[in-house]
């Protein structure tokens, strides 16, 4: 039988599901076969109860430098329609639990699209991000042109594609991408600690306020709002709301069940 060789490591520690992307000789560039699996990593992370928070990182040099360009090369309009492996690339939206994105070195194009789905980002300071899709005489198709919009603003976001430079971890922390920087060798360690502060929360909550932010990314102020209001009112039937609130009383810490 041939098995499909694996382009990422999966690991499940204290309550964190770790994505890890592992093609480095080409700088983790993003393959069909890759965009599959890590779908499928996140939508089993999200249906496993051991799994509170995703970290999805890279390896080498590179968090991922973009699509595989070998494979895109002579890829057709009608095999990319019949593909349709956005579709696929849009279940990342559709994870429930936390995704923190760990940034070391180059995070362009595809991978840097795949950065922009996580809930937060940290970076080394060697990180460099970009979209040099222009350069290739295409443009970001997974989302690029849209979340760095709605993230950065329009004449920002304007220079960033249009351009196909590449930002410094620095330039990307002052834009408000990341939220914050670190030095290479911590950046695992600090992102496992977040991850661990993360996965001690009660994970309705968890659930229910990501919810609420990408409502309030998408819909209009009146209708996040009433969003929200569900949500609040929805928590105040979980177990987890009676044992946080009483442990805050009795002065102990709570223990969370996630229902
Ligand atoms: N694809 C394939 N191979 C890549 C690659 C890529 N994106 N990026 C790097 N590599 C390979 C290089 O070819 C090289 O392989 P060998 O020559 O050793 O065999 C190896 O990785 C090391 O790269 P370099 O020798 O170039 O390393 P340098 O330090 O000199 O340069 C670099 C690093 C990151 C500046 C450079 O490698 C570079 O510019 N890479 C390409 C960046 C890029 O243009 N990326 C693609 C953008 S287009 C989709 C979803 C998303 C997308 C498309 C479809 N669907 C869901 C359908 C997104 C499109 C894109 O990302």
């Amino acid at each position: 039988m041939n098995k499909q060789a694996s382009f990422i490591i999966t690991a499940v520690e204290n309550g964190i599901g770790m994505i890890t992307l592992n093609r480095p000789k080409v700088l983790n560039a993003i393959n069909t076969a890759m965009v599959g699996q890590i779908v499928q990593a996140m939508e089993q992370f999200d249906r496993n109860e051991h799994v509170k928070v995703i970290v999805l990182q890279g390896t080498g040099r590179a968090f991922a430098a973009g699509a595989d360009i070998d494979e895109m090369l002579e890829k057709n309009t009608i095999e990319l329609e019949l593909l349709n492996q956005f579709e696929d690339w849009d279940r990342i939206t559709w994870v429930k639990k936390p995704i923190i994105g760990a940034v070391q070195g180059f995070a362009l194009g595809g991978g840097f699209e795949l950065a922009l789905c996580c809930d937060m980002l940290l970076a080394a300071d060697d990180a460099e991000f970009g979209f040099p899709e222009v350069g290739l005489g295409i443009m970001p198709g997974a989302g690029g042109t849209q979340r760095l919009t709605k993230l950065i603003g329009k004449t920002n976001a304007m220079k960033w594609l249009l351009t196909g430079q590449r930002f410094s971890a620095k330039q990307a922390l002052d834009y408000g991408i990341v939220n914050s920087l670190l030095p290479a060798e911590l950046l695992s360690e600090e992102t496992m600690k977040l991850a661990k502060t993360i996965s001690e929360m009660p994970p309705l909550s968890l659930r229910l306020i990501k919810e609420a932010v990408h409502k309030a990314v998408d819909l209009p102020l009146s209708e996040g709002m009433h969003a929200e209001r569900k949500n609040f009112y929805l928590l105040f039937s979980s177990e987890d709301q009676k044992e946080g609130m009483c442990a805050f009383k009795e002065k102990r810490k709570p223990v969370f069940k996630g229902i």
